[in-house]
C-alpha cells in the first residue's frame, strides 16, 4: 500500500490521523507516527509557547516524520504559523480557512504544505500556490465540516488537481480506506477512530461515548456563524440548536455559547454539558486499540480489498 504519499513525506502508509483540537498532543502523533501513518499536533486555539512544547515532546517519543495541524480560525494562528517555520516542522496541514497568507514563508522554509480543502475551487487555489498535497474533506467528518460529502469530493477533486489527494470525512476502517483509493485518492486522513486510540489522552467518557455512538448520533449546528460543526448529539448540543434557532440570541451570544464546550468534554469528561465532537463513522468505532494496531489493521484490510476486487495502482 505504498503510493506517492508515502515517498512524498518519507511514512510507511499513507494515513493521516487528523489534527484534531483539544485530542491531538504529542502522546497521539507520536504513536501514529511509530505506527508508520503520520501522527499531527494540533495546534487548535493554543499558543506559540504551548505548541513548541508539544513539538519537544514529540520528538523525544519518535523520530518519525509528524506534522502540524493550523487552524487558520485561531487567534494565534500567525504565531503558530511562525513557530512551525522556527521548529523546523516537517508537515504541516491546515483547516478552517485560506492558508495563502503563509505559504510561501513555509515553502521558502522547506515545510511540506497538506491544506485540508472543502471544495475543488479551494483545492486548485492552493495547488497554485505551492501545496504538495490536499486533504479532501467530506462533511461526514466531525468537528467543522464543509458542504460536499466524501463521495461526492474526493473524484472531484482528483479530477481538478494533479498533486495527490489525501481523502478524509466518514474513514474509519479498511472498506473506507479502500473505497477512498477507488475514488482516486492516494492516502486517507482519520480522525473519530483516533479518539479510542490508546495513547489518545481524552477523557474516558468521551471515548466511551464515541464507542457507543450509532450511525444517526451526530448532528451538525453553527451554520449560522458560517462555521458548522459536527459533534455527537447531547443536552450542550440540543441547546446549542435551540438557541441557534432563537432569533432573540446574537451571533456574539451564540459564538460564546460554544467557546470551552469542547475542552470541557474532552479534557474535563463533561459530555453532557460539552461539545463531543465527532464524525458520522462513530458508529464503526468499537473498542480502544493502541494507535499502531488501528493503521496496521485498517491497512491489511484495505489491501486484501483492494488486491480482491481490482488492480492497485500507487
Ligand atoms: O478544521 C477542521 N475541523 C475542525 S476545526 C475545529 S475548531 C472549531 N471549533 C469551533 C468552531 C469552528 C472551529 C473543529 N474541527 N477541518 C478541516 C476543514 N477545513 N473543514 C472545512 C475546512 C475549510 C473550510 C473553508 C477549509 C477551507 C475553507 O476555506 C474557505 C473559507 O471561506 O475560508
Amino acid at each position: 500500500m505504498k503510493t506517492t504519499v508515502c515517498e512524498l513525506l518519507g511514512i510507511e502508509y499513507p494515513l493521516f490521523q487528523g489534527g484534531m483540537a483539544w485530542v491531538a498532543d504529542a502522546s497521539l502523533a507520536a504513536a501514529a507516527s511509530n505506527g508508520g501513518g503520520l501522527g499531527i499536533i494540533a495546534a487548535m486555539n493554543a499558543n506559540a509557547d504551548w505548541l513548541r512544547n508539544e513539538i519537544k515532546t514529540v520528538r523525544t517519543l519518535t523520530n518519525k516524520p509528524f506534522g502540524v495541524n493550523i487552524m487558520l480560525m485561531s487567534p494565534f494562528a500567525d504565531e503558530v504559523a511562525q513557530a512551525v517555520i522556527d521548529e523546523r516542522v516537517p508537515v504541516v496541514t491546515t483547516g478552517a480557512g485560506l492558508p495563502t497568507k503563509y505559504m510561501q514563508a513555509w515553502l521558502e522554509a522547506g515545510i511540506k504544505v497538506i491544506p485540508v480543502v472543502p471544495s475543488v475551487a479551494i483545492a486548485k487555489l492552493v495547488a497554485r500556490a505551492g501545496a504538495c498535497a490536499v486533504i479532501a474533506e467530506g462533511g461526514e467528518s466531525g468537528g467543522h465540516v464543509g458542504e460536499l460529502t466524501t463521495m461526492a469530493l474526493v473524484p472531484q477533486v482528483c479530477d481538478a488537481v494533479d498533486i495527490p489527494v489525501i481523502a478524509a470525512g466518514g474513514i474509519a476502517d479498511g472498506r473506507g480506506v479502500a473505497a477512498a483509493f477507488m475514488l482516486g485518492a492516494r492516502g486517507v486522513q482519520v480522525g473519530t477512530r483516533f479518539l479510542v486510540a490508546k495513547e489518545c489522552t481524552i477523557h474516558q467518557n468521551y471515548k466511551d461515548k464515541i464507542i457507543e455512538a450509532k450511525d444517526i448520533d451526530t448532528a451538525t449546528a453553527g451554520k449560522r456563524l458560517g462555521h458548522p460543526v459536527r459533534a455527537l448529539r447531547n443536552a450542550f448540543l440540543r441547546e446549542f440548536i435551540r438557541r441557534e434557532y432563537d432569533s432573540s440570541v446574537s451571533n456574539e451570544e451564540l459564538e460564546a455559547y460554544g467557546t470551552g464546550a469542547l475542552r470541557l468534554a474532552a479534557r474535563e469528561g463533561d459530555v453532557k454539558n460539552g461539545s463531543v465532537m465527532a464524525g458520522q463513522s462513530s458508529g464503526l468505532v468499537k473498542k480502544e486499540q493502541p494507535a499502531a494496531e488501528i493503521i496496521a489493521e485498517m491497512m491489511c484490510e484495505a489491501e486484501a480489498l483492494l488486491k480482491g476486487g481490482a488492480l492497485f495502482c500507487g
